[in-house]
């Protein structure tokens, strides 16, 4: 009888001795999702931490699953780009998804800070979450754990989280309208929630690095000297084509020009640009004023900006950056400070999606200088003046991010020509430094403040503008200069009050400017 129950049992446990019980999978209705992930980036060479989230896997019965693997993928949120190096221990990075993935501990909890940054403003965001969390266990299928909206505070992708960022973001907050991209507590509307969360990283100078991006992109700006590119002037050509340096004119010849090609080697690790902005700066002799024959910006002078600039049939020597249309070029002739024998040209232009090949010298503009005089009789004043030309620096945009740009600063003797020999005092290096790459806006001070402020900002060049105040709520209360205005440093202040002159609640406000190049916004504590 006992060896019947014995085979009996036997039987019993054969039946079940294949692995037929199957591991534990995920099961969303018991796992655990964030309800938002907001990118961030890096505090030295580690993640920022205000990033950190984590996902919980367990299975239909509630337990925790360990060795799971967790993916969360990118790719439905097309306005963003995440890390390449995700450096957070135990994560991988997966660029042509885009996703992440790390696994589960004991507990079943997989730990994340993903490091990455709004990379394209003008694509559509999904108007759902666009995060796909996803986890397996073995080679089971992977179970989708929930979607999530993914935010993030470097609004641009690069140099980390700065004030361009929070004045991109207050352009978010100020619409009114949603997007994903700006909401960090995942509520799916922008409140002045997200706008302290912003807030209080900006002020906490939190996420100061990026990442290098899955796109490609770098994670900084860089400011890269000549050396490390090349920029050249020449007459005729471009000099690897071999162009010369020197060109010379007859007083009395009235007809025909001359045409100056501004040219460049990409710095190693620029292999796009999108467009361009050069300064090319006019020198004659020292102390005395510009001949006549280059004012071409006076209005009673006998040349009369008998100067154009295109990148439309540049003279061969070497490949030219072609879609920089004649039309895509604006010239400008600042003057406020400029010492008497200077005048600098400032030249913008597009070049849409031009890949730049390590070491190939490019044509990039050519400055056509019509010999013909357009007013009055005889030789211009000084004609036979010498004068240099100096390329000052070459600014690439890569991306159409604000940030987004190399400058390379002249420093070689490369980025000189001479027009009837060099000028009485010039040294290459008494050539001012162009202005600042960027427009600015300056803390204001004092700051908190009870009475009135003081406000410094700076333009690069002459552009329209927009100083306003807004306050928490992104109601713009006070403007403080609209219009046009000149390149240089501008001043404005304000006394606390509003547009009709009442006095304003003690708080938070922010100043934003706007400018043809940026937008930048700056906090201000007022106390009473
Ligand atoms: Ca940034
Ligand atoms: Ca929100």
């Amino acid at each position: 009888m006992i060896a019947r129950l014995m085979a009996v049992a036997l039987v019993v446990a054969s039946a079940f001795a294949p692995a037929a019980v199957p591991a534990a999978q995920p099961d969303p209705a018991h796992s655990q999702v964030p309800p938002v992930i907001v990118l961030v980036g890096k505090l030295g060479s580690a993640p920022d931490p205000t990033g950190y989230f984590q996902v919980i896997v367990r299975d239909a019965l509630n337990v925790p699953i360990a060795g799971a693997s967790v993916v969360i993928e990118f790719g439905a949120c097309p306005q963003l780009a995440i890390g390449s190096q995700q450096t957070y221990p135990g994560l991988s990075v997966n660029c042509g998804i885009p996703a992440v993935a790390g696994s589960t501990d004991a507990n079943g909890i997989a730990r994340f800070i993903v490091m990455g940054g709004v990379a394209n403003r003008s694509a559509l965001e999904p108007l759902g979450p666009c995060g796909l969390v996803r986890a397996s266990v073995g080679s089971g299928p992977p179970v989708a754990l929930g979607q999530v909206s993914v935010a993030a505070f470097d609004q641009n992708g690069v140099n980390g989280l700065d004030q361009t960022d929070l004045g991109l973001f207050l352009n978010d907050f100020t619409l009114g309208l949603y997007r994903q991209r700006s909401d960090f507590d995942g509520d799916q509307s922008l409140t002045t929630i997200d706008l302290n969360l912003m807030v209080a990283a900006t002020c906490g100078r939190r996420s100061n690095q990026s990442a290098p991006r899955c796109d490609g992109v770098p994670a900084n700006n860089s400011l890269l000297r000549a050396d490390d590119g090349d920029l050249y002037v020449a007459w005729n050509d471009c000099r690897g084509g071999g162009g010369t340096t020197t060109a010379t004119y007859a007083c009395l010849l009235n007809t025909g020009s001359r045409a100056l090609v501004a040219s460049f080697r990409a710095p190693a690790g620029v292999t796009s640009l999108i467009g361009f902005e050069a300064e090319l700066e006019v020198v004659s002799d020292a102390g005395v004023a510009l001949p006549d024959w280059w004012r071409f910006d006076s209005p009673a002078g006998c040349r009369q900006k008998a100067l154009t600039v295109s990148s439309a049939s540049l003279p061969p020597g070497c490949p030219s950056i072609e879609g920089a249309s004649a039309g895509c070029v604006t010239v400008e002739y600042p003057t406020a400070d400029a010492p008497i024998n200077q005048q600098r040209i400032r030249i913008r232009g597009n070049a849409p999606g031009v890949a730049l090949a390590a070491g190939q010298e490019y044509s990039l503009l050519g400055f056509t200088i019509n010999n013909s005089k357009t007013s009055g009789l005889g030789a211009c004043a000084a004609c036979a003046a010498p004068v240099a030309l100096v390329l000052q620096s070459l600014r690439l945009r890569q991306s159409a991010a604000p940030d987004l740009a190399v400058n390379i600063a002249s420093s070689s003797t490369g980025a000189v020509a001479y027009w009837q020999g060099a000028p009485s005092g010039f040294a290459i290096t008494d050539v001012p430094s162009g202005p600042t790459a960027t427009d600015w806006l300056a803390s204001p001070s004092p700051n908190p403040a009870q009475g009135e402020i003081a406000i410094r900002f700076g333009l690069t060049s002459a552009s329209r503008v927009s100083l306003a105040v807004y306050d928490l709520a992104g109601r713009k209360i006070r403007v403080l200069a609209s219009g046009a205005l000149p390149a240089g440093e501008h001043t404005a202040s304000w006394d606390g009050r509003g547009e009709k002159g009442e006095p304003l609640p003690g708080g938070l406000y922010f100043l934003r400017l706007v400018s043809a190049e940026r937008v930048l916004a700056r906090p201000v504590v007022r106390i009473r």
